[in-house]
């Protein structure tokens, strides 16, 4: 043997004992996100913003008939609105740019029902513009609510509506830099104003809109775009059912492209969907979308939020919170006090992970590789996973907390670009020589918070109970949020 046959041997026994890069990384199982949805899961967190001719006539849905004239802002400052988001935490920002009614934040040059003919900024004015730029400013990206159904326009319910709907969508796509999600909402024909005709309208929602092909123009005008339908054919995101601010608790980013859809498909998801197409939800900061004077007491509270947070975010979800805007274009300082305090206090509880860089062990690490170890999981990177070997679908990983430690809140993420695969997990904590059981759930995804009652234990064990592939953990977090977020009650394991 010479010289370099006698490394390459040593480095061989090296890498087997490891396992190190020989052992690959699971297949794909089953559906999985795209470029696009992986970047819009990631966000998690981003505003919707209701304004319209609406919010000067108190009304939920415009009729179509309202005079232009009622838009006239006398402090509309997008600024306020991208501060106000960004203090949120939130990374993003949907806008009515036109809302059942018809009237257009933008000056289309397809509408006289717009804001170039208000007297807002001598009709010189451009909400979109300016919204867009204080997105700029604040770093935030931009999205755009454009209503399917429009209860001004003429043409509403015939085949030239289809054009019209579709050159709003391309000033929309081509002016303002890139949008990150475009949003159609489901509420479809009925009665309206429809250019003075006064009746009812009824259109067939999974064909009057030609949706495969309207989704070419917008791909191709924004193809980093996620889009949002509940209209017709299936977009990229899909709705949770319900506008109350939760998803299931078994959440799987899984539907079928074809065929119905049922409520709980929507609430749920489809354990065995062939398609990746994951839950926004979507909920108002008040009780309505749109402002209404008599709402400035009923804004939610931030123990409210706070519910909401772990509902969505902490259940494989994103939370889309909407802020409706005042006449005179600002957000309430209302809900100003009660987002900023959702965003302290979820920074108060994440804080510190407990778990971070601790001594962690599994009962499977896929080839026995370094680079699938426990404490990949661990490591604070999100490209890093613990792995099994292909054959397991039940497995445990336990975290070492050095001592006894309170606390109450456990976080765990899947490598979801693999696909989507944990069916029941539990979560024990260990302390006087024994393990109790403190948590138990479904689906992981992308996000998965659990809160129980504070507990003191000197080991945390997650049990992956059952998967349908082998588990893939990109990240494990064990926190302690604040007494006062929790009854102060600590369970001494004993
Ligand atoms: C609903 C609409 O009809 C509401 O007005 C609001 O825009 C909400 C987000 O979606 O379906």
């Amino acid at each position: 043997m010479n010289r370099q046959t006698i490394i390459g041997a040593i480095l061989s026994v090296i890498l087997v004992y490891t396992g190190c890069d020989r052992v690959n990384a699971p297949a794909p199982f089953g559906p999985v996100p795209s470029e696009n949805q992986m970047k819009w899961q990631e966000m998690e967190y981003y505003a919707f913003l209701h304004f319209s001719l609406n919010t000067y006539t108190d009304q939920s849905w415009g009729y179509g008939n309202e005079d232009v004239s009622l838009f006239n802002p006398s402090a509309l400052d997008c600024r306020q609105w991208a501060r106000i988001c960004k203090e949120a935490g939130m990374k993003g920002i949907i806008i009515t740019a036109k809302h059942h009614c018809g009237f257009c934040l933008w000056p289309s040059e397809f509408t006289e029902y717009s804001v170039k003919n208000a007297p807002w900024r001598d009709g010189k004015g451009d909400v979109i513009r300016e919204l867009a730029d204080a997105c700029t400013e604040y770093g935030l990206k931009l999205g755009i609510y454009l209503s399917p159904w429009d209860r001004n326009h003429a043409d509403y319910g015939k085949p030239e509506y289809i054009t019209y709907f579709r050159n709003q969508l391309t000033e929309l796509l081509t002016n303002y830099g890139p949008i990150f999600e475009v949003w159609f909402d489901g509420a479809n024909g009925g009665t309206g104003y429809y250019g003075g005709a006064n009746e009812n309208r009824k259109i067939d929602r999974t064909t009057y809109y030609d949706w495969s092909n309207t989704y070419k123009i917008i791909r191709e005008l924004q193809p980093d775009i996620v889009i949002w339908n509940d209209g017709g054919d299936r977009g990229d995101l899909r709705w949770v059912g319900t506008e109350a601010g939760l998803v299931g608790e078994t959440n799987w980013s899984l539907l079928n492209a074809k065929g119905e859809v049922e409520w709980g498909m929507l609430h749920f998801g489809l354990e065995d969907g062939d398609s990746w197409v994951p839950a926004e939800v979507n909920t108002s900061i008040r009780p309505e979308w749109f402002y209404h004077p008599g709402e400035d007491a009923l804004v939610k509270s931030v123990p409210k939020l706070l519910d909401t947070y772990y509902n969505s975010i902490g259940r494989n979800a994103s939370l889309l919170l909407n802020f409706p805007i005042m006449p005179n274009g600002l957000i309430h300082e209302n809900d100003e006090k009660a987002a900023l305090g959702l965003a302290r206090t979820v920074d108060e509880v994440f804080a510190v992970n407990l778990a971070e860089d601790r001594k962690a062990v599994a009962s499977n690490v896929r080839g026995n590789a370094g680079k699938f170890k426990a404490s990949r999981a661990l490591d604070n990177d999100k490209n890093t996973c613990w792995a099994t070997d292909d054959s397991i679908h039940t497995a445990s990983l336990t975290i070492d907390l050095g001592k006894p430690i309170v606390f109450n809140r456990f976080l765990v993420q899947e490598f979801i670009p693999l696909g989507q695969r944990v069916k029941a997990f539990s979560v024990e904590g260990f302390a006087d020589g024994e393990w109790r059981e403190l948590a138990r759930a479904t689906t992981i995804g992308y996000k998965r918070i659990l809160c129980f009652p504070s507990v003191e234990a000197s080991k945390l064990r997650l049990n992956i109970t059952d998967s349908k592939s082998c588990p893939i953990i990109s990240n494990i977090g064990i926190f302690n949020a604040p007494q006062i977020l929790d009854p102060p009650l600590v369970i001494i394991l004993q």
